[in-house]
Order: structure tokens, then C-alpha cells, then sequence
């Protein structure tokens, strides 16, 4: 038994840290498509067509599930996936959405993530499938992933960054759902500026999620303490082991 997963890029390892503390013992595919990324400006068409390349890959690697680990895949391809493959499938936006609901306390939610996830209007869908009375407030934050793929992860230049689009938010929103895969870097930094909103990663949830569909499909295996996971990028390998140490927080041997 195997699992697929799969970014745009590196964002997808913050995914894939909390997919490897529930399932540990799990054998792991991890695709980046680091020669097409960024994925957050381009249309739904072209994202599909990755996306379906992309899990026809890890399929023939043997895979049993599918982690859609990149918000703008899942906003824009999760629903064409599921419908053309067979495999259980799930993305970021429905688990982030719920723990979104669970945490707000006065139903006003900010939902930052890439150009392309804010204009799908996903995660406003998923929200509103919960609970219908919520103020959503949303925005795209583009310059939050050249900033954390440089290392600039605290300081004035990302204080500067965070508050030019978070700082109209304060007032309104208890809950952030950070709906991008490389904002959980800036997590420490956005948490100091605004100590009074609760931030929610939507990865820690859809590693739950994940591992109770497995159960439930009888797919998990157990068997094999610490499986290593296997690393497969479109281009650029020596970049992803450097900058995947700081979203992994441990060390990446291989990359194929
Ligand atoms: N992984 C992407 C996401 O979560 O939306 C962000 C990276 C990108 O493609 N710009």
C-alpha cells in the first residue's frame, strides 16, 4: 500500500510533514512539478492537464490514494480528478474549510492563498457547506512565496509583506485559513503581528482525513516502520533538497 502526493512544487512538503506524523509506517510518492510552478496564475484548463499527468505518474508507480497537496489544484482540479480516477483522492480546501468553522468565534473568516485559489472561490464553497451565516474576507498574497522560497521567513521585509495585505483583516477576522502550502512558514511571523487570530493550516487536518479514508478502505498497512519517502521532481532537484529542508524540517536524500 502507497500514497501519492503532489505540489506544484515544494510547498506540498508542510503537506507532507504532517501526512508522515500520522502515517509514518506508510510508503510515500512525492511529485513536484518544479519545471511548471508557479501554478497560482495559470487557468483551470492547463492546471487540470498537470494535474491528470501528475496522478497518471504516481499511479503507475503503484499508489492506492491521492494527497493533492497545492490549494490551487485542489480549487481548480480535485473535482475532474476525482471523477476521472478511480483511487480515493482528496485535496486541502475541504479539510481547512472545517477546521476553519470549528475554530472561528465570531463566524469572520480570512482566507488568503494564490491569484488562482481566491478567484475559484473554493474555499468560500467549502465554508459555506458548513454554515451559511459567515462572513468570508479574501485575498491573494503573491509576494508571501518568493519571500518564504528566498528564506525570509521573519523580519521588516516580511513584516512589511504580511501587513500590506493582512492589515485591512485585523479588525474584522478571528480565523485565517492559510490557503497555500508555503504559508505555514510565515506562520510565526503572521501569528506576532496578529496575536489575537487563530491561524489554521489546512495540512494537519488532511493528514487526519486521509488516514481515516485509509482505514476505512482498508488500505493502511502499518507494516513497514518509518517507510522512506520517495522524491520525484520535473526539474531542479538540487534546489528542491536545499529549500525542502525548511519545509520538511528534515533532510531529503534522493530526488529523482
Ligand atoms: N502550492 C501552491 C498552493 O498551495 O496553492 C502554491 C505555489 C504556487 O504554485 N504558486
Amino acid at each position: 500500500m502507497s500514497i501519492g502526493v503532489f505540489d506544484s512544487g515544494i510547498g506540498g512538503l508542510t503537506v507532507l510533514k504532517e501526512i508522515r506524523k500520522v502515517l509514518p509506517n506508510e510508503r510515500i510518492y512525492y511529485l513536484g512539478d518544479t519545471a511548471r510552478v508557479p501554478y497560482g496564475e495559470k487557468t483551470k484548463e492547463l492546471i487540470i492537464g498537470y494535474s491528470k499527468e501528475i496522478v497518471e505518474f504516481l499511479l503507475e508507480k503503484g499508489v492506492n490514494a491521492i494527497v493533492v497537496a497545492c490549494n490551487t489544484a485542489t480549487a481548480l482540479a480535485l473535482k475532474e480528478l476525482k471523477e476521472i480516477f478511480k483511487v480515493p483522492i482528496i485535496g486541502v480546501i475541504e479539510a481547512g474549510a472545517r477546521t476553519a468553522i470549528n475554530t472561528t468565534k465570531n463566524r469572520k473568516i480570512g482566507v488568503i492563498g494564490t491569484k488562482a485559489t481566491i478567484k475559484s472561490g473554493k474555499y468560500e464553497e467549502e465554508i459555506r457547506h458548513y454554515r451559511i451565516d459567515v462572513e468570508i474576507f479574501q485575498k491573494a498574497c503573491p509576494l508571501f512565496v518568493p519571500a518564504v522560497e528566498e528564506g525570509i521567513l521573519s523580519g521588516k521585509l516580511v513584516n512589511q509583506i504580511i501587513k500590506t495585505y493582512l492589515d485591512d483583516f485585523k479588525e474584522k477576522i478571528d480565523t485565517l485559513i492559510l490557503g497555500c502550502t508555503h504559508y505555514p512558514l510565515l506562520k510565526d511571523a503572521i501569528n506576532k503581528l496578529y496575536p489575537d487570530i487563530e491561524i489554521v493550516d489546512p495540512a494537519k487536518e488532511t493528514a487526519l482525513d486521509l488516514k481515516d479514508i485509509l482505514k476505512k478502505e482498508k488500505l493502511l498497512k502499518n507494516d513497514a516502520p518509518n517507510e522512506k519517502v520517495k522524491y520525484y521532481v520535473t526539474d531542479g532537484k538540487e534546489k528542491f533538497k536545499k529549500i525542502g529542508i525548511m519545509f520538511l524540517e528534515e533532510n531529503i536524500q534522493k530526488v529523482e
